[in-house]
């Protein structure tokens, strides 16, 4: 009896609650906003700032003695009306090939309304490394970095030492634009055992809350629905990571082949209360063979190629029954 009366107490104030939320009180939770008309007015407010903002690009064209190689940012206005913007600095190489665009589904965030909306990131490349690649959205990538809100609040930053961050596991925007800088190529070790990089790329990268955090934001500093701009400077990147150590590249992990490798994982269906999609994954199908011994690897354990032993076009790794 008492329990029951206890039931209904919790179920009253739970209906108080609930109503409560309707209001706009702290902690009110109010149902995600469609993506797509997110996903424009982002864009607007990124190409809002792009054009009334300028970098310091006339520091990074003439270097001087001294210059710390740093992006700032700030208003076209006043003394320096005469800027031109960071949209026509010739910096932001995504417009000249018809911008990147990264199609994500609201479902991606939990949100049932099923829609998907194409998002456009842009980067601005203030010194292009010297590697002769680019990173893949696969590996490892050891770089600084520095973020913040439109309105330049900054809500995290990397030390001055290099940090590595696995481009999949990170915000998906910061990864994809990531892909685009190439690093540097000479490793400098200092006196005192710490190293530093020469010839690393320098840039910015502007990315709407849908390749970012959309209605969930982050702690305090992030609110939902806000683009970001990430600063970075990318040191160096270990081509062909191999991240779940299996023999296989994290890059040809990607089974559906649309650059996100969170969203494959084969054998899903046996994984209860945990994702390990494939590249992070050492048993991809869960038939009890480690993936490293269902594919080729050559002497030094470096990939060779997938087997498809019983010849029906799934390769043995992903395949159950061979
Ligand atoms: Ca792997
Ligand atoms: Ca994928
Ligand atoms: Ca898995
Ligand atoms: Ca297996």
């Amino acid at each position: 009896m008492r329990l029951k009366n206890i039931g209904v107490f919790v179920l009253v104030f739970l209906i108080i609650w609930s109503c409560k939320k309707d209001d706009d009180s702290p902690g009110t939770i109010v149902p995600p906003r469609s993506i797509i008309e997110v996903a424009a007015e982002d864009d607007a407010e990124i190409r809002e700032f792009l054009s009334t903002h300028f970098f310091n690009y006339e520091e990074f064209q003439n270097v001087e003695e001294g210059f710390d190689f740093k992006i700032r940012f700030d208003t076209i206005a006043g003394d320096n009306e005469g800027k031109t913007s960071i949209l026509d600095s010739g910096s932001l190489p995504g417009i000249e090939f018809g911008m990147e665009k990264i199609t994500v589904a609201s479902a991606g965030f939990g949100v049932s309304d099923e829609e998907v909306a194409e998002h456009t990131f842009y980067y601005l490349i203030a010194r292009q490394g010297t590697s002769e690649n680019t990173p893949t959205i696969g590996d490892n990538v050891v770089l600084r970095y520095e973020g913040s809100l439109l309105d330049g609040t900054l809500f995290d930053a990397s030390s001055n030492q290099p940090i590595t961050f696995n481009l999949s596991g990170v915000v998906q925007g910061f990864g994809n634009g990531v892909e685009y800088f190439k690093s540097g190529t000479d490793l400098i070790v200092n006196g005192d055992g710490t190293v530093s990089y020469s010839d690393y790329g320098i840039g910015a990268i502007f990315i709407p809350s849908g390749l970012a955090y959309f209605n969930r934001g982050s702690g305090s500093s992030i609110p939902a629905y806000a683009p970001l701009i990430f600063k970075v400077d990318i040191f160096t990147f270990e081509e062909d990571t191999d991240f779940d150590g299996d023999g296989i590249p994290s890059i040809l992990e990607d089974i559906d082949g649309d650059g996100n490798l969170n969203n494959d994982n084969t054998d899903g269906d046996t994984e209860f209360n945990v994702f390990l999609a494939n590249y992070n994954d050492t048993d991809d199908d869960a038939d009890g063979i480690p993936t490293r011994e269902e594919i080729v690897l050559d002497e030094e354990g470096n990939f060779v190629e997938f087997k498809d032993t019983d010849g029906d076009g799934t390769p043995d790794h992903l395949d159950r029954d061979s």
